[in-house]
C-alpha cells in the first residue's frame, strides 16, 4: 500500500477487503463484473463506520502504488482490478503473454509448489509479474522471498489462456510443475 497518509492506507485495505472478498460488510453487492455504485459504497463504509468521501476515494485510486482499483468511464461505478475470492467475471481478454513471467513465493512453499504446481488458492487465477523485482516484493509477502521462472511462451503454445488486468498483473489458472524453474 503506497498511499502516504496512514489513514489513506488502512481505508485502501478496507477497499480491498470490500472490493475483492466481503462487500456484504459495507452492505453493498457486485455485480457480475465486479462494479458497485461509489455512492453506495460511500455511503456503506460511512455507516460501517469508515467515513471517506468522494475526493478521498479519487485519492486513494490515484495514489495506490500496484493501481488495485479503477472507475467505470463515467465515475460512477468501482471495482477491484484483480484479487477477488468473489465470483465475479472482470471480462479480461485473453492476451499473449511476454516469454518469462515470474511468480514470487515463499521458499517454505517451493517443495509443494514444485510437486504440485501454482495453484491459483482461495483467487480466482494465479498471479504472475512480467518484472522479476515485482515478484520478488510479493514472495516477501509470505516470508523469504523466491522467484519462480514460468515459460509463459511454451504454456501459451501449449493452450493456457492468459490475461493481463488493468494494472499489469498476468493472470492464468494454474502453472504446472514442467513450466516453472527456479533459477
Ligand atoms: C502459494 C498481491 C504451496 C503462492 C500481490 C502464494 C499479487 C502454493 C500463495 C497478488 C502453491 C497464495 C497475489 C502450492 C501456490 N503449494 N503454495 N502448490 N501454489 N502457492 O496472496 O501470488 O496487494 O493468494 O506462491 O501483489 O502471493 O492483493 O497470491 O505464495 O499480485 O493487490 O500460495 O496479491 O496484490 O498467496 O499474491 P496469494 P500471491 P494485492
Amino acid at each position: 500500500m503506497t498511499p502516504d497518509d496512514p489513514r489513506d492506507r488502512a481505508a485502501s485495505k478496507l477497499l480491498s477487503y470490500v472490493l475483492r472478498h466481503h462487500p456484504e460488510e459495507a452492505g453493498v453487492t457486485l455485480d457480475p463484473q465486479g462494479w458497485v455504485e461509489v455512492d453506495a459504497l460511500l455511503a456503506g463504509l460511512t455507516a460501517r463506520g469508515t467515513v471517506l468521501s468522494r475526493t478521498d476515494l479519487d485519492r486513494i485510486v490515484a495514489t495506490d502504488g500496484k493501481r488495485r482499483y479503477a472507475y467505470s468511464e463515467d465515475g460512477a461505478r468501482i471495482r477491484a482490478s484483480q484479487g477477488h475470492s468473489v465470483d465475479v467475471d472482470l471480462g479480461y481478454a485473453p492476451a499473449v503473454p511476454p516469454p518469462v513471467l515470474y511468480h514470487g513465493t515463499a521458499e517454505r512453499f517451493l517443495a509443494s509448489i514444485l510437486a504440485t504446481g501454482l495453484e491459483r488458492r482461495a483467487r480466482h487465477h494465479v498471479h504472475l509479474s512480467a518484472a522479476i523485482a515485482t515478484a520478488r516484493q510479493v514472495g516477501g509477502r509470505h516470508g523469504r522471498a523466491v522467484v519462480l521462472h514460468v515459460d509463459a511462451a511454451r504454456m501459451h503454445g501449449d493452450g493456457f489462456a492468459f490475461f493481463v488486468t488493468a494494472n499489469g498483473v498476468w493472470l492464468v489458472e494454474s502453472v504446472p510443475p514442467g513450466y516453472l524453474a527456479v533459477p
